[in-house]
């Protein structure tokens, strides 16, 4: 990686918890800098489902996600770079970062065929063959413009035998050099993704063997896949500290409290979920209780209080349970667009209190809930 790209991603250190690996810091990005730790919200089409670019700013977001997969079959990436990149396209102008399309393809897609070569599949759209390899997914994102890129990794399913996931992790590596071969613009990141399932062993081994490529940022990948929550404990705590303490890393997929709390404690900087705007579409609203509030309830229909009194999110400062459950009741599109906003802000809020903990290092004692 040339001088010119790591000066321009630059992940500075501001403070450290004395007790925990937490750290407090700033990623650097050509876009605007990312403080650390911070929930980065997902907008898979472009788009962060029900919230407009200037809701986003308002919610405290800096980075934002979308994905190679869901764009590469919807518009095409010729689209996007038409319109002028995916910054020009969706009208977010801060930070953003596209996913790689490998965890999608694994995920979402039928009939793929993986091989050395990469993974061929089916269109749920229209049913097109699609070819995805490395190569083509490092191209698709240099298209489409965002910070950081992601590489093309095999995310190995939970459960599966221990040598599947040696094979999936080994091909991992070897897909990330040809990702970073492929790699072509200078202004662009590209983060390696250590996989290795629940085994600890393969783990550290992946961590070790992609720290050793220097790149400009790390993430943990292949958690989250229905794993119980102690292993993806225990992955992160044994993975974390062995990526590079000058570099941003990144845990994939996960935005609950206490999995947050823990990966932070072990030094992860960066989170993505679904979960804010996916429970937001579905009438429900988190709270920095931990409690999920059901807004169909019938408990809320005379509750003419906000959603968290403390929230200084616009749907908190203006609207009433009250009103919200009415919203959710008659089906108005405008309940998911006012619950995917609080939400956001509420993740948001929770990783920027714990910046804030890091500081005046009382995050082991103000956590200590999460922690233990
Ligand atoms: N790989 C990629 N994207 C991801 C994951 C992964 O393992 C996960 C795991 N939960 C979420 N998103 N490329
Ligand atoms: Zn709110």
């Amino acid at each position: 990686m040339g001088e010119q790209t790591r000066s321009q991603f630059e992940f500075e250190c501001l403070a450290t918890c004395s007790v925990t690996g937490a750290r407090a810091g700033r990623f650097f990005t050509p876009h605007g800098i990312v403080d650390t730790p911070r929930f980065m919200p997902v907008g898979t089409l472009a788009d962060v489902k029900g919230v407009t670019p200037a809701q986003l700013a308002d919610c405290q977001a800096q980075m934002v996600l979308a994905n190679t997969y869901h764009l590469h079959l919807q518009p095409g990436e010729a689209i996007v770079e038409q319109a002028g990149g995916l910054h020009a396209f969706m009208g977010w102008s801060g930070p953003m970062l596209t996913d790689s399309g490998g965890f999608q393809v694994f995920s979402l897609s039928e009939l793929r065929q993986v091989s050395e070569r990469g993974v061929v599949f089916r269109s749920p759209r229209d049913g097109d063959i699609i070819d995805l390899t490395p190569e083509r997914a490092i191209a698709i994102q240099n298209i489409l413009g965002a910070d950081v890129i992601m590489a093309f990794d095999e995310c190995p399913p939970y459960p599966a035998e221990r040598a599947a996931v040696e094979a999936a992790t080994a091909r991992t590596y070897r897909w990330l050099e040809r990702c970073m071969t492929a790699h072509e613009r200078t202004d662009q990141a590209l983060f390696g993704i250590v996989q290795g399932g629940v085994h600890l062993d393969l783990r550290t081994q992946a961590a070790r063997e992609l720290v050793a490529l220097d790149l400009p940022g790390y993430a943990i990948g292949g958690v989250s896949v229905g794993e119980p929550v102690e292993a993806m404990h225990a992955i992160v705590r044994a993975t974390a500290p062995l990526l590079p303490a000058d570099r941003p890393r990144y845990l994939m997929g996960v935005g609950t409290y206490r999995e947050m709390a823990i990966a932070i404690a072990a030094g992860v900087d960066l989170f993505d979920c679904v979960i804010p705007t996916r429970l937001g579409r579905h009438g429900t609203a988190l709270v920095r209780s931990g409690e999920r509030l059901n807004l169909k309830n019938a408990q809320f229909r005379e509750d003419f209080t906000p959603l968290d009194p403390l929230c200084e999110c616009y749907t908190c400062q203006t609207f009433s349970r009250g009103y919200l459950h009415h919203l959710v009741r008659s089906r108005e599109i405008l309940a998911a667009t006012l619950l995917s906003i609080h939400n956001i802000t509420e993740l948001i809020r929770f990783t920027r209190s714990i910046r804030a903990a890091i500081f005046g290092d009382r995050f082991a004692r103000d956590f200590s809930r999460f922690l233990n």
